[in-house]
């Protein structure tokens, strides 16, 4: 019997740099997914086929065995929480660093002393309240889903979490990044039983990816 194998990616940077990993491991993608409106886009392999899905619902696809192996963002996986999910590799793609940021002139080291209250608006509550819980700082989350930047400008939080990878975004909106939570990369994550059940189908792959890094 022969086996299918189907990956999850995300659009945009995710999949611009899993493109050359693809190419090492031969696998080649019929269509580009920023022009064609299909989820599903076939390989130049017959039994390969990538699902494209929000860069937060990779771990999900993954998970529940609907895709075999994906590639998603420490960032994802960590709020996802890795259920179900080898994480064999860090593929050093799509590198940033999740930070704490406030408008420009901002009295943070005053405002995130012991014993205050901050209020901080984030697509990452796990992540931002795990940071603040360890520096025994109280802060109200504020459940975002984009935009993060905006919160602080219109008095929404006095503090954002979120990815910082040039700086541009915060400084064209006049905010400051002032602490370092976690470096943040994406990894492969393959579906824990099809690890087992697809192992000759997979291993090379990973393989090839790991020599491509
Ligand atoms: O866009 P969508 O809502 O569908 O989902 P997404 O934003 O999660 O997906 P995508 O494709 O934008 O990001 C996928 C993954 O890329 C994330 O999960 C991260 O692991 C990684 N990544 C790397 C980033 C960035 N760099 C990044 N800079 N994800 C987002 N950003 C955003 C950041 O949130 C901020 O708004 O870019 C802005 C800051 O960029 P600079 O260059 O101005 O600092
Ligand atoms: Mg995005």
């Amino acid at each position: 019997m022969s086996q299918n194998l189907t990956i999850a990616l995300s659009k945009g940077r995710i999949f611009e740099e899993t493109l050359p990993l693809l190419a090492a491991a031969g696998i080649e993608p019929a269509e580009n997914p920023e022009s064609s409106r299909k989820l599903i886009i076939a390989t130049n392999h017959e039994h390969i086929r990538l699902v494209i899905v929000r860069a937060t619902d990779v771990p999900t696809y993954v998970q529940y065995g609907a895709a075999d192996f994906g590639i998603a963002g420490k960032d994802v996986l960590i709020e996802h929480g890795g259920e179900g999910l080898y994480q064999p590799l860090d593929l050093q793609i799509a590198a940033c660093k999740m930070m704490v940021a406030v408008r420009q002139g901002f009295d943070y080291a005053a405002a995130s002393r012991a014993g205050n209250r901050l209020r901080v608006a984030t697509k990452y509550p796990n992540i931002a309240a795990a940071h603040f819980a360890k520096k025994g700082v109280h802060v109200d989350i504020i459940k975002l889903y984009g935009s993060m930047e905006l919160a602080p400008l219109v008095g929404l939080s006095d503090a954002i979490v979120d990815l910082v990878s040039t700086g541009g975004t915060l400084k064209a909106n006049g905010l400051q990044a002032v602490e370092h939570i976690e470096d943040i990369s994406s990894r492969l994550v393959v579906n824990k039983a099809a690890l087992k059940t697809k192992h000759a189908l997979l291993e090379p792959i990973i393989q090839a990816f790991a020599s491509a890094i």
